[in-house]
């Protein structure tokens, strides 16, 4: 055995060793418990980032730690491969984005293979092969003729700069989340899928969900924007029309005072062709920018349309304004205005001296209705027969009145739009679809392959290649023209994880092995993918399963979103300027020591704070580890020359002899590692590990050179178990030892060390204490303890006490087992 510890030459024998032996290639086997762990896949975008590290490093933890506890473990990796940066860098590097992508990709593939992550690499997918998105165009006609796409013209947030439709969510303040640039409005047909249709099953699914995040299924669902409430009718007399409006409020029906409509309704499109005023109002708003958080803050303005409506209950004339505030595209795109108790329709009024009508009072009574809007539920007022009731009891009272007369009905609406998948870029899947002039809309022969790029300057796009969008119609023959739209690349990443189950499927999009390997078992990435990715993976699984290609109805069983990786306190980022670059890390230390410190650092879902000294201090932790077995390594292997089963067993267990009192304190920590090991809090793992490794140096400087059997015996044992704990964080070096000293068989498939043998139970676990969501210090309680335990306890706490001083606590949040967050106050 080598004196020294030589991290590069370890790790690259030791990763030769794993692909040689095909180490982690998997296969269905029913007799084993399949566990599917699953990092979110990368952009291939140059160099893994410190971020990508930190991902793929928790995932590469859970995984061989699941492997270790004797499970067939599954853990993939690919390519999210289709996207505008390829464009971008194409054209100013004056490459194909074909090129720039796979050479990223060889790149980006080498960093993790020196990183050691124990990948199913036969399952490599590359989402801009036609390999795979030809069964993305199979699929998507398949929705096509269950009715789930749909084409239309739509309004679209247009980016100028990128020339570009955007979704909402990639509007941020209004502008472009990649360019900046200001968003315009702009009328295009676009490709939609209905992903309306699963909302409610969306919003169930979350109820299911118990591996998740709280905080995310809250996002999810507020995404989803549920909203019960009632249609009600007004008839237009003047133009022998009828009026809907959505409202939640249906109590404050005596309170209406105006109707409003969006600009795009049909009512405003006929006064408006012939009242000129009104068609150049209508005309402003069309230049006004769409995102719905720039029309919340955006001055209200509005036209009277000189017709009115007849209110339902009371037969009162109400006007009818057009405005800028009402969206066409949520409930009907009209709603009944009542100022006294919204505030936007309390603005307006004031704006444009409309009547304010209070028909709800608070309980108080001490509310002016001419200064503000009061917006709460209370008791009603001016409200014919229904004065007197409170607000839930006259929404039941007033909608069944509606609904006997035909005036009304109860409806369900969600904030969620259809996705819109088309994209006018070049680098993307091709929409499968032919526009005839005599056949309409006709399913393309399948694959579109993306044609080669022809030029590498100026705006990549399908629309200026004839020699692609030119085809006759598989239908008529006649001359016909291909779509020349991509995918938006969200529609590849929201079904890869299925694909990962089934390598070398040529024949069909999904077969029979994904019964086996989904759902994912443990789910890792980003918060900033909260929304937008889980929401279409989990409606993409629906519909795979309505399509019967799947059973599973949710993707993801538990889902663990990391935190940033940040450096003096802000994110670690390119734009920046502040990036550590992993490859730097990896060639000077080794794999091993970056790993380490990833995971010492911080837990999975706290953000970790760079610290070159922590680099240090891992790496000198192994180097410690490589001393120590490296001075004991002739005991140890002769120990395990004995043939004893060293990995499971141990001397007498009474606790009389050294040796048993070492294996003791060693199975005591092993207890706390493995209850953290469940609990995904790594960090503390790796002060356990620290903690066996001094006791067992303390030992030896104890017992002295010369071991006897029995205490080489229990030496062995106890380090088998410092290293078993260690392999999942430090692969390679916990490889290599485990070979040095001759332990039996890999580590990578040793047995999970069990302290249960001595009924050793969790005395104490660490709680971190936060003030309002900051971290002020940790405190370590009974593994018993209830919640107001740890609240008191936390209390009692000499630093917690002094930074509370002048603060009134307004709650406790409690994580189970980690974190005791305080909310308070702050008293002026
Ligand atoms: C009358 C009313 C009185 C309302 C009141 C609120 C308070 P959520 O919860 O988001 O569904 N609304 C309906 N359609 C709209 C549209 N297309 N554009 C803008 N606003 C619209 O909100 C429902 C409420 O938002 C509805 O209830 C309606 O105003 C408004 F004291 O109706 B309400
Ligand atoms: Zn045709």
């Amino acid at each position: 055995m080598d004196a020294q510890y030589r991290a590069l030459v370890i790790e690259k024998e030791a990763q030769e060793f794993w692909a040689e032996q095909q180490c982690f290639r998997v296969s269905e086997d029913p007799q084993k418990t399949k566990f599917y762990c699953l990092a979110m896949f990368p952009y291939p975008s140059g160099r893994l980032h410190m971020g990508h590290v930190r991902n793929y490093t928790i995932g590469d933890v859970i995984s061989r730690y699941q492997r270790m506890l004797g499970k067939n473990v599954l853990q993939p990796m690919g390519w999210d491969a289709f996207g505008l940066p390829a464009e971008n860098a194409a054209i100013k590097n004056q490459m194909s984005a074909a090129a720039w992508t796979s050479n990223n990709i060889a790149t980006m593939r080498q960093q993790l293979q020196q990183l050691g992550f124990a990948y199913d690499w036969q399952r490599e997918i590359t989402t801009c092969h036609p390999d795979y998105y030809r069964w993305e165009q199979w699929f998507f006609l398949e929705m096509y003729k269950h009715g789930l796409v749909y084409k239309k013209n739509a309004e679209v947030n247009w980016d100028p700069v990128d020339q570009t439709v955007l979704a909402n969510e990639q509007v941020i303040d209004g502008r472009g989340w990649r360019s900046g640039a200001l968003v315009e409005r702009k009328e295009v047909a676009q490709w939609f899928l209905k992903i309306t249709h699963y909302a409610d099953a969306l919003l169930q699914g979350l109820d299911s969900l118990a591996g998740w995040p709280a905080q995310v299924k809250t996002m999810q669902s507020n995404w989803l924007g549920r909203s019960a409430g009632v249609e009600v009718s007004f008839a237009v007399p003047d133009l022998d029309t009828v009026l809907t409006v959505f409202t939640t409020r249906v109590d404050t029906l005596y309170g209406v005072s105006y109707l409003a409509i969006a600009p795009q309704h049909p009512l405003a499109q006929t006064i408006a062709a012939t009242n000129h005023q009104v068609a150049a109002f209508l005309q402003e708003c069309r230049n006004i920018k769409v995102a719905e958080a720039t029309i919340a803050t955006m001055p209200k303005q509005g036209i009277d349309l000189a017709v009115t409506a007849k209110h339902p209950l009371s037969g009162q004339d109400l006007p009818i304004w057009v405005t800028n505030f009402v969206l066409m595209s949520y409930g009907t795109g009209a709603v009944m205005a009542v100022p006294a108790h919204d505030e936007r329709d309390f603005i307006f009024a004031k704006n444009y001296n409309l009547a304010c009508k209070p028909v709800v009072m608070p309980a108080d009574k001490t509310w002016d209705f001419t200064t503000a809007a009061f917006t709460a539920d209370g008791v009603l007022v001016n409200s014919a027969e229904f004065s007197g009731l409170s607000s839930p009891a006259a929404r039941v009272a007033i909608m069944n009145l509606l609904t006997q007369t035909g005036q009304g009905q109860r409806k369900v609406n969600y904030r969620l739009r259809d996705w819109s998948i088309s994209r006018q870029r070049y680098w993307g899947t091709p929409v499968p679809i032919i526009n005839c002039d005599f056949c309409g809309t006709v399913p393309a022969p399948l694959p579109v392959l993306l044609p080669q790029q022809l030029c590498n300057t100026g705006n990549l796009n399908l629309a200026t290649m004839p020699e692609f969008y030119q085809v006759s119609c598989p239908q008529c023959q006649q001359p016909a023209r291909r779509e020349t739209d991509t995918f938006d690349t969200f529609f590849e990443s929201a079904w890869y994880y299925a694909r990962y189950a089934c390598p070398q499927q040529n024949a069909v999009m999904l077969d029979s092995r994904v019964n086996y390997w989904l759902p994912v078992d443990q789910y890792i990435g980003g918060i900033e993918h909260a929304v937008l990715h889980l929401l279409y993976a989990r409606f993409i699984n629906k519909v795979l399963c309505d399509l019967r290609l799947l059973t599973n109805p949710e993707p993801f069983t538990n889902l663990l979103t990391q935190g940033l990786v940040l450096y003096n306190g802000v994110k670690m980022s390119k734009s920046k300027g502040n990036v550590i670059d992993p490859q730097d890390l990896i060639e000077l230390y080794g794999a091993d020591t970056v790993r380490l410190f990833i995971i010492f650092a911080a837990p999975p879902e706290q953000s970790l704070e760079w610290s070159a000294a922590g680099v240090d201090g891992s790496a000198r932790f192994i180097k410690r580890l490589w001393t120590f077995a490296y001075q004991y390594h002739q005991a140890i292997q002769a120990a395990n020359k004995l043939g004893q089963d060293i990995l499971t067993s141990t001397a007498g267990q009474d606790g009389a002899s050294k040796s048993q009192q070492l294996s003791n304190k060693i199975y005591a920590i092993l207890a706390q590692i493995n209850y953290d090991y469940n609990r995904q809090q790594f960090n503390t793992v790796v002060s356990g590990c620290m903690k066996i490794l001094n006791i067992l140096n303390a030992a030896v400087a104890d017992i002295g050179d010369c071991l006897v059997i029995e205490e080489s015996v229990t030496l062995s044992h106890c380090l088998s178990i410092l290293l078993r704990c260690l392999a999942p964080i430090i692969p390679h070096v916990t490889h290599k030892l485990w070979q040095c000293l001759h332990y039996p068989g890999i580590i990578v498939d040793a047995p999970w060390p069990q302290a249960a043998m001595l009924n050793v139970a969790v005395e104490h676990i660490t709680i971190v204490v936060q003030i309002n969501g900051k971290m002020r210090t940790s405190i370590a309680v009974a593994a018993t303890a209830t919640n107001d335990d740890i609240a008191a306890l936390a209390l009692a706490e000499p630093k917690v006490h002094a930074l509370l001083a002048n603060q009134q606590i307004k709650k406790f949040i409690f994580v189970p087992h980690k974190v005791i967050n305080i909310v308070t106050t702050v008293q002026k």
